[in-house]
């Protein structure tokens, strides 16, 4: 045997200092270490020595085969602490880069948040309060308290998405903001000057003026004397104050089951200016609301004196009012959440 294994270990040291990667350090370890390399060599020859140097040269053989491993060892743990150095800064995110670098966009309340909270301001500026009531609602509030018992033919005006909860059609999503009138006036304290805006729900096909889930602010005004021309009146001043005075209003003879007289509530269209456009069916109108003088009966279901005590209602489209005042076309542009769309307005 011929190998002088200070010579063999130097050899591989000096080959490990040049490596880099773990796959390139396991097959030179193979060939460090494995029966064909020159200690594998050297072991398989120690069968052929005499007994008292096989002792010798496989002590010396071990030693060798040691501290190769130990400067594997140590090779393998410099590459790896190198190479999770690399990756860490590879991965390094400078937060600060941005700030110096652009200015970051900031978002902004939905248009028709906007508007709610801007028609809560005109009313709040008359003098009425503001108040919510429950999206999901019993059929007592949405549609009985409102002079509207089971089987009415008027409940055809409202198509209902009815809950599967209690007994069946008991339970659904309010349709318009009225049944928030009964739970205030169900609260007992009067005179009531409030508005009350929120979220309804109906079985609407989507076109340029209906969506299924759309908004409504409702106002009740109850107190002594209360009268028609006061209806009309808050309408009009309402109207100049949020469209301005170019725009006109007027109140057209309808039918709700829970005010009498009924009336509806008719702004100039603003897309077309009153000429006639597809969005008010050609008619240079646009229907908001509707409203009337609160209905003995209504009264009557909260217990409420209707000989001592009168009253109004009226209830708008709040995506019908954005609709009008940002001159939208369609309406379903305000629930696609076309980010094109929404940061125009
Ligand atoms: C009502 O909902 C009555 N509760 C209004 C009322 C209140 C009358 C108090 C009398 C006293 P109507 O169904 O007409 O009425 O709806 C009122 C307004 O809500 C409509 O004029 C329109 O502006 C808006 N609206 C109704 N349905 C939709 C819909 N599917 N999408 C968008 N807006 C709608």
């Amino acid at each position: 045997m011929d190998y002088n294994l200070e010579i063999v270990v130097q050899d591989a040291k000096d080959a490990l200092s040049t490596i880099d990667d773990l796959e390139e350090l396991s097959r030179l370890r193979n060939n460090l270490l494995s029966k064909k390399s020159q200690l594998g060599t050297a072991r398989s020859s120690l069968a052929t020595l005499p007994l008292d140097q096989r002792r010798e040269i496989g002590a010396k053989i071990e030693l060798a085969r040691k501290e190769i491993e130990s400067a594997l060892a140590e090779r393998r743990q410099l590459i790896e602490v190198r190479t999770r150095k690399e990756k860490l800064a590879a991965d390094e995110i400078d937060i600060t880069e941005w700030l110096e670098s652009s200015t970051p966009a900031r978002g902004h309340q939905h248009i028709v948040q906007r508007t709610r909270d801007e028609l809560e301001d005109v009313f709040v500026g008359m003098g009425f309060s503001v108040n919510e009531g429950p999206e999901v609602e019993t059929d007592w509030y949405n549609f009985e308290a409102l002079n509207i018992p089971p089987a009415h033919p008027a409940r055809g005006m409202w198509d209902t998405f009815y809950l599967d909860l209690g007994e069946p059609e008991t339970v659904l999503l309010r349709t318009h903001t009225s049944p928030t009138q009964i739970r205030v006036m169900e609260s007992g304290e009067l005179p009531i000057y409030a508005v009350m805006p929120g979220r309804c729900y109906r079985r609407d096909t989507p076109d340029s003026r209906h969506l299924p889930i759309f908004h409504q602010i409702e106002g009740l005004v109850v107190d002594i004397g209360i009268s028609f021309a006061n209806l009309a009146g808050t309408i009009e001043d309402f109207t100049t104050a949020y469209f301005g005075a170019g725009i006109h209003s007027r109140l057209r003879p309808s039918y709700f089951p829970f005010t009498e007289p009924s009336a509806e509530f008719e702004i100039t269209c603003t897309i077309c200016a009153g000429s006639g456009c597809r969005t008010c069916s050609h008619t240079g109108w646009i229907e908001l609301g509707g409203c009337g003088m609160v209905h003995p009966a209504v009264f009557e279901a909260v217990g409420i004196d209707s000989k001592r005590w009168t009253g109004f209602a009226f209830g708008f489209g709040i995506d019908r009012c954005a609709q009008m005042r940002y001159q939208i076309p369609d309406m379903r542009v305000l629930m696609e959440n076309d980010y094109r769309f929404m940061k125009q307005l």
